[in-house]
């Protein structure tokens, strides 16, 4: 059976994307179980190149489909900052910051501005193969930045994004919850078809 590789380093990522790819019946494997080290710059200008980026250099590396991941919190009082950079928020060339930094970096520049403090995550998930054949796939989810943190799932951002509607942070979701809410359930839900198709050969 061939192999669908997860081209992250994001271990929350990893979890999220095995829940919601597991019932398709195709091998996952990361980069750390094929013995791939792999960093690649993402300097693209857009979600989509940066994902495109990721999962080229993958499966031109692995021999495997690979599937990767971009994805950002755009804050609307930051005009849509952290965006691209939300992994790196905040960080100087003395090093990156950790998860728990990053939020509190995100709430210092919040300070003062006027509440609700709307938002979204978004993600663009791109598949390639080893000859570069190409899918995109992109998904949404609106909520609001809260100063205080709560609860204790998922990762990055998660503990300071409200969900208005259900009333609780990503981070308050269960698992099961928050991969039929978010912005990467989203994009995956789109991306599962094209896997179909990919492996049924
Ligand atoms: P890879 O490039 O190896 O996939 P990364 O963490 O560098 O891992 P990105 O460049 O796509 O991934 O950065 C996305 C950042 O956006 C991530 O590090 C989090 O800070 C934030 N983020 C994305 N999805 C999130 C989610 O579901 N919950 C909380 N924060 C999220």
């Amino acid at each position: 059976m061939k192999s669908l590789l997860i081209a992250t380093n994001n271990q929350g990522k990893i979890k999220e994307l095995h829940e919601l790819l597991d019932d398709l019946g195709i091998e996952l494997v990361t980069p750390s179980q094929i013995g791939l080290n792999l960093d690649v710059p993402e300097d693209g200008v857009t979600y989509a190149e940066n994902a495109v980026k990721k999962a080229v250099a993958f499966a031109r590396a692995s021999g495997l489909i690979s599937l990767a991941d971009d994805s950002g919190l755009e804050v609307d009082a930051l005009d849509g900052a952290p965006g691209l950079y939300s992994a790196r928020y905040g960080s100087t060339n003395g090093g990156k910051l950790s998860d728990a930094e990053r939020r509190k970096y995100l709430l210092s520049k919040l300070q003062g501005k006027p509440r609700p403090w709307t938002a979204r995550f978004h993600a663009t998930i791109a598949i390639a193969t080893p000859d570069s054949q190409l899918q995109i796939t992109d998904g949404f989810c609106p909520g609001e930045i809260i100063p205080e943190e709560r609860g204790t799932g998922g990762f990055g951002y998660d503990p300071i994004f409200l969900l208005p509607e259900v009333g609780k942070t990503m981070a308050e979701l269960d698992m099961d919850e928050k991969n039929r809410l978010s912005h990467r359930a989203r994009a995956v839900m789109n991306a599962r078809g094209i896997l179909k198709e990919l492996f049924a050969g």
